[in-house]
């Protein structure tokens, strides 16, 4: 029972050391060297070389090591039938979490504005509104969104979101699907996009989404890159339609050097790392699905191609 693992971004030491842990007779095997491609019934990959899973001809499941999976269905030839588990981990989700936290608190207490008064060594006196008197959105309402949902509720801001489906989620106001998107962004003074990369949110925070919000609205997007178009975040600071984005995720990754996004006192730009999976809690729901998977049911989180999340 062999798995290959692939992935620039992850150690696999602390992988393979949590996963012997929780299976000690898995075989784990590195993308260059996956000796005999038979033996291979399971890989643990992010961004896979395109064509690369195709060379295990009895593969069984293959598990992302983060929560989206477009970086392998973007794969033309991704052997098909096999089921993809998206990862569900304590990291990911409490990372994201703080984030999300961090900088709508940073937008609703006009920091940037004040960090720029700072550099300009002026005393303005700017007064906040609190928190109930603020009105957050979030674009996408599935394991990330509700968690990072709680403590904005608690805080007491006015939270909605916005997703395919209708949700129930307590303090959270809830819009879904195409008649639902121009009522939440009218209401919607900080809007965090947490949505997968799917064909359907291609290109989704444009100049037409933008023009749909408060005058003044700022951005958070740690969603994928792809959902954003640039130039029209660039356009919609300029005229003053956004007054703030914060970035975590972009076209072209990383960022290049000489990005417009770079220098722009009114863009944040993080390097992709809002959340990341960690090696201990991920092993242990790589584990169960292939204990799953052995024991002749179906691993829990298989995502749907035909949806894409
Ligand atoms: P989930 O699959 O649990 O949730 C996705 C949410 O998006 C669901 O609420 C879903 O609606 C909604 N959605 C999907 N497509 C549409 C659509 N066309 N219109 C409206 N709503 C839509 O994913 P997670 O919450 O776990 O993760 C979300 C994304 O966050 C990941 O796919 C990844 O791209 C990104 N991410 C970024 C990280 C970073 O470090 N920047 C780290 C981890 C994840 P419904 O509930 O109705 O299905
Ligand atoms: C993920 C990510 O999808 O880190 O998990 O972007």
């Amino acid at each position: 029972m062999a798995l290959i693992f692939h992935s620039e971004l992850d150690r696999l030491e602390p992988w393979q050391e949590a996963l012997r842990r929780h299976l000690p007779e898995l075989d784990i095997r590195v993308w260059d060297a996956p000796g005999d491609p038979e033996a291979v019934e399971y890989a643990l990959v992010w961004k896979p070389p395109a064509g690369g899973l195709r060379r295990f001809p009895r593969l069984r499941c293959i598990f992302s090591l983060g929560a989206g999976v477009d970086h392998i269905l973007i794969d033309p030839d991704l052997p098909k039938g096999v089921p993809i588990v998206r990862m569900i981990d304590h990291s990911l989700t409490q990372g994201m979490t703080e984030y999300v936290l961090l900088h709508v608190l940073r937008h609703h207490r006009l920091q940037p504005h004040m960090e720029a008064c700072q550099r300009a060594g002026r005393w303005e006196f700017v007064v906040a509104p609190l928190a109930e008197e603020r009105r957050v959105g979030l674009m996408g309402l599935g394991v990330l969104g509700q968690a990072a949902a709680r403590p904005l509720v608690e805080l007491g801001f006015q939270v909605a979101s916005w997703s395919r489906t209708p949700k129930s989620v307590p303090g959270v106001e809830s819009f879904h699907g195409a008649d639902g998107l121009a009522p939440f962004l009218a209401r919607t003074e900080i809007l965090v996009c947490l949505l997968p990369a799917t064909p359907a949110t291609a290109g989704i925070l444009d100049a037409g989404l933008f023009a749909g919000l408060p005058r003044g609205a700022s951005l958070i997007n740690a969603g994928r890159g792809g959902q954003q178009v640039e130039p029209d975040i660039l356009a919609a600071l300029d005229s003053g339609q956004l007054s703030h984005a914060t970035l975590d995720v972009f076209r072209q990754e990383p960022l290049p050097r000489d990005h417009a996004f770079w220098t722009r006192p009114d863009v944040t730009v993080t390097p992709h790392n809002a959340a990341l999976t960690g090696p201990e809690s991920g092993a242990r729901q790589v584990a169960e699905g292939i204990r799953r998977i052995r024991g002749g049911r179906f691993p829990d989180h298989v995502v749907d191609p035909s949806v894409g999340y």
